[in-house]
């Protein structure tokens, strides 16, 4: 076995993660451990001052509720969210973030944060319920407050976690590695809380060759918390809810700002407006179809309509937007001047502050979004319950909102005792975002303290066999390559392993053929569903086969493990429900139409962590308190 130094570390509460959800646990964890006496304990893969989706910077704030303003109530928030899920949601997880996410805008301002300010004062929205801001730094400030408040000694970077650590149905630890350097790490805790994103690359991605990492939400959350809660028998909910956001062809900006902020439309090639054109084919989603705003699917349903009746592409009408905005100032030539320019600086900002790519894409096809239109389309799927997806574990709701169905001690736990989970992460709870999920991890330390404080469990042991077991399969990836490195004379090809890359490709082939990717216009059925896992359950045979030759290809190897689970999560509760309810997302080609009095509910599923036995289930969609 490659020669590694076992690292044990004891802490009472253990943060997997460093993002914008992990790093609202530590400012509110460490404030009242401290009051308790407890120590907290934060674990990234990467550097927490740039990582995870954060990591390049926002431009917006998705999710501000303005509360103190009057404008809206927690009431408002929960029936969009609802509304924009085609009914799945859970109203008390939805609240109980809404109520608390306008504080941690305000702490974000309060570190720094530039948010927008309209000239009579307030923030400067882009839509309802998002604010504008120069965000290139937006993660190095929140992760400086977390940093302050834990210090910087209980916290481990560039440390890659793999998986829980049980002890029959109790989770009382974790284990990983270190990506920089020859270290084995074994994380025991009294309470465990996970936040380590969505995941990216399980679809074959719309970019290839050189450009094959650009992607909107960053390759490198790769499914670690699906893969962690389940491993852990934590129960999951809507694994089929993938979110497949319309960007920027090929460089993945977002929309958000052109179509809410420069009220900018969309046409296709031929200049037909689809959210127009196409309006009476909502008639066919109702509800959902009828109300405002049009949920997320819907609006790249009826686009997709277009592009498989051969109308695309499809433009983002930057040039009109930005015209018919400046002609406000037209009798004002210097006005006018003056705005344009300010819009020019406005639309390149809105990428340089969060997707560079797109500015680079731009500058690089001579592309000035004010005299031409750009193309946009629907990306590959993605995992992020954080936004218009809704995968994530099964959590208990707060005591004050929860039904008792909803409710199991303490905010934001899984199924499994001791276990929180929060942002992308926790399923059902959507549309949370950047500030949302910060919110929703504040939530759940905070809860996750009380828990330790009330709960009082011990601290617990692992033995050596455990650790050595744990060992030997998290470094069997590099022993493999060393062993038969010298079978071939080139390494990349050699019927004794399979190096990330290639198994990477694998999945991403099986998932965009059976599972409806890109490259099946997004439609599955039974029948493509069953082959694929079939195919999954060949993969993860071969998945013992992975071999790596450095601790970058070791990251890689398991990133590609947990991705594998996150995929078989998707089609097997793709498979269950049988239906089409979020046309956009993806299509039941052998149920493609939406059927409420069946499916109106979660499907939920469990893993048996032994046996990796799957369980399937409804449950029942419940009003808060
Ligand atoms: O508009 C391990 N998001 C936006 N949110 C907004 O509020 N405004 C915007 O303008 C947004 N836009 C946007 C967004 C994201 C991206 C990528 C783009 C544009 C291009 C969404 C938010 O960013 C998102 O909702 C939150 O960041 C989610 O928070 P969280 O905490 O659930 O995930 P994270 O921040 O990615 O953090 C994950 C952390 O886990 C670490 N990690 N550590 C150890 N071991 C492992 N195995 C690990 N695996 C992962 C990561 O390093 C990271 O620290 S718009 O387009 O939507
Ligand atoms: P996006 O850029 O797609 O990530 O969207 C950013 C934010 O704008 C999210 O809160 C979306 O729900 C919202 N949004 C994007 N497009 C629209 C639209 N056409 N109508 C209403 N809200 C939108």
């Amino acid at each position: 076995m490659a020669n590694f130094e076992t690292v044990q570390v004891e802490t009472d509460l253990l943060i997997l993660g460093g993002g914008m959800a992990s790093c609202g646990a530590a400012v509110e964890a460490a404030y009242w451990a401290k009051k308790n006496g407890l120590k907290v304990t934060l674990v990234d893969k990467a550097a927490v001052d740039r990582s995870g989706a954060v990591a390049m910077g926002l431009s917006a704030i998705n999710q501000y509720v303005g509360l103190k303003d009057g404008d809206n109530t927690v009431d408002d928030y929960v029936n969009y969210v609802k509304q924009d899920l085609m009914g799945v949601a859970r109203d008390d997880l939805v609240a109980s973030i809404a109520r608390h996410v306008d504080g941690s805008v305000h702490l974000f301002e309060k570190w720094g944060l530039p948010i927008w300010k309209a000239e009579g004062g307030g923030y400067v929205h882009e839509g309802r319920w998002q604010l504008m801001i120069n965000g290139e730094s937006y993660k190095v400030i929140v992760a400086e407050a977390a940093k302050n408040h834990l210090g910087t000694e209980n916290i481990y970077e560039r440390v890659f976690i793999v998986g829980p650590i049980m002890n029959g149905a109790d989770i009382v630890g974790a284990y990983g590695f270190s990506v920089r350097e020859n270290k084995f790490y074994v994380f025991k805790a009294r309470a465990i809380f996970c936040a380590m994103g969505g995941a990216v690359h399980v679809f074959k991605p719309r970019s290839s060759g050189e450009g094959l990492g650009r992607a909107w939400y960053p390759p490198w959350n790769s499914g670690s918390s699906t893969y962690f809660t389940l491993k852990a028998g934590a129960e999951m909910t809507c694994q089929e809810v993938r979110f497949i956001p319309v960007r920027f062809k090929d460089a993945y900006g977002p929309v958000g700002a052109w179509f809410l902020l420069f009220k900018s439309r969309a046409t296709n090639a031929f200049g037909g407006e689809y959210m127009v054109e196409r309006r009476d084919e909502l008639e066919n989603w109702k509800p959902y179809g009828l109300v405002k705003p049009i949920p997320a699917n819907l609006r790249n349903y009826l686009g997709m309509l277009d592009v498989m009746e051969g109308k695309g592409p499809i433009y983002m009408r930057t040039e009109e937007a930005l015209q018919k905005i400046a002609n406000e100032y037209k009798d004002d030539p210097k006005a006018h001047k003056a705005k344009v320019k300010e819009l020019e600086a406005e639309a390149w900002e809105d990428f340089l502050d969060m997707t560079i790519s797109q500015a680079i894409l731009w500058a690089a096809s001579d592309v000035q979004p004010e005299e031409k239109s750009s193309e946009i389309a629907a990306a590959e799927p993605y995992f992020i319950g954080s936004h218009s997806g809704a995968s994530g574990a099964w959590v208990s709701g707060p005591e004050d909102l929860a039904p008792p169905e909803y409710f199991w001690g303490y905010e934001n736990m899984c199924t499994v005792k001791g276990l929180f989970a929060a942002g992308d992460a926790s399923g059902a709870s959507s549309h949370k975002f950047s500030s949302g999920s910060h919110a929703e991890g504040r939530i759940a330390g905070k809860a996750a303290v009380r828990y330790i404080v009330k709960e009082n469990p011990p601290m617990p042991t692992v033995d050596d066999a455990t650790i050595e077991a744990l060992k030997a399969k998290t470094l069997k990836p590099l022993d493999l390559f060393e062993e038969h490195k010298d079978f071939t004379s080139q390494t990349d090809v050699n019927p004794n392993y399979i190096l990330p890359k290639m198994y990477m490709f694998r999945l991403q082939k099986l998932m965009d053929e059976y599972a409806g990717g890109v490259g099946a216009q997004f439609t599955t059925s039974k029948v493509l569903c069953e082959r694929g896992l079939e195919l999954l359950d060949l993969l993860k045979e071969d998945s013992e086969n992975l071999a790596a030759s450095s601790l970058h290809e070791l990251m890689r190897c398991w990133e590609n493990y947990h991705r594998t689970y996150q995929a078989e999560a998707h089609v097997r509760t793709m498979l269950f429900r049988e239906e089409t309810r979020w046309p956009g997302y993806y299509f039941r080609a052998d149920f493609p139409k939406i059927d409420n009095d069946k499916w109106l509910c979660f499907v939920n599923c469990t893993m048996d962590p032994e046996t990796e036995e799957w369980t399937m289930l409804k449950r029942d969609i419940l009003p808060m308190k």
